[in-house]
């Protein structure tokens, strides 16, 4: 499971707080508990904190990487924000994201492929998040040829199918799955999967137990990954299990230890 972690984004008061008073300590905590909890990646997002979202992205990457090495996953919708980021970051980064439009994908796959970087690409186009699989399926045909006309390594690439809250769009979460399901089989070797897993339940109550249950559902359909929080360590120990029951891991008593370790 590769797990990017959600934390250091501005959505969150603490790390807001964190940017707006240039508190090294604030983020550089957040950082820390999610990479010893287990993140192989750390998603980086300014959210809506004030002032400028460049200044604030850089900031933001070095404050980070004066605490980790690890890859990160540079979110944001400004492409001179990703561009000028991407310079910033001393490990191989992730870009996070491009839509499926042929126009984004020509700027954002080539921008991967200079940079050594890998993309996240979201099934969303002109009009939005598809409400079905067919149309996520399609989508995700088009991310996979323009990857391979870039020259864009197939493992480099993360589809993400984009999930939203289960209260307001009942019919997503079979709708994702259905598109797993489908686009695994689309190329071999396939790209990988993800999802922004804490989308599912925005707004819910028992947060938590549905962030666990949809990924272990997810991943028994195919998800690799997600934008996940590492510091759940329930939702941790569920999708370590899930991998185990598709026989991504070997069976011992401390398979969850582990994992843990041998990342
Ligand atoms: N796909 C990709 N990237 C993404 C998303 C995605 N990046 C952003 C987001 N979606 C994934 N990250 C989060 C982070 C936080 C929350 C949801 C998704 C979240 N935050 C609380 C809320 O809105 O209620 C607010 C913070 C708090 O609890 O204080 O749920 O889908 N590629």
């Amino acid at each position: 499971m590769f797990v990017i972690g959600e934390r250091i984004n501005g959505m969150f008061d603490d790390v807001k707080k964190g940017i707006e008073n240039r508190d090294a300590s604030i983020v550089q905590q957040v950082a820390r508990e999610q990479i010893e909890c287990g993140a192989d990646a750390l998603d980086i997002n300014v959210g809506t904190a004030k002032g400028k979202a460049m200044e604030n992205m850089l900031w933001l990457i070095e404050t980070v990487q004066e605490v980790t090495d690890l890859p990160l996953c540079i979110d944001t919708t400004k492409y001179d924000v990703m561009s000028e980021a991407l310079k910033a970051c001393k490990t191989p980064a992730i870009i996070n994201s491009s839509k499926s439009t042929e126009d984004e994908l020509d700027k954002y796959v080539p921008l991967a492929v200079s940079n050594g970087a890998s993309l996240i690409a979201l099934t969303i186009d002109k009009s939005g998040v598809p409400s079905n699989a067919d149309s996520r399926v399609a989508m995700g045909a088009t991310i996979v040829t323009k990857a391979m006309e870039h020259g864009l390594d197939i493992t480099d690439l993360y589809i993400d199918p984009v999930i939203l809250p289960v209260n307001v769009a009942p019919k997503q979460p079979v709708a994702v799955m259905e598109t797993l399901r489908q686009l695994r089989l689309l190329s071999d070797p396939p790209p990988k999967f993800i999802l922004g897993l804490s989308n599912v339940s925005q707004s819910c109550k028992l947060r938590s137990l549905i962030n666990s249950t949809y990924l272990v559902m997810a991943i028994s359909a195919g998800l690799d990954g997600a934008i996940m929080d590492p510091t759940d360590r329930e939702l941790m120990e569920a999708g370590i299990t899930a991998e185990l029951l598709m026989e991504k891991q070997i069976y011992c008593d401390d398979y969850i230890a582990a994992y843990l370790g041998n990342r």
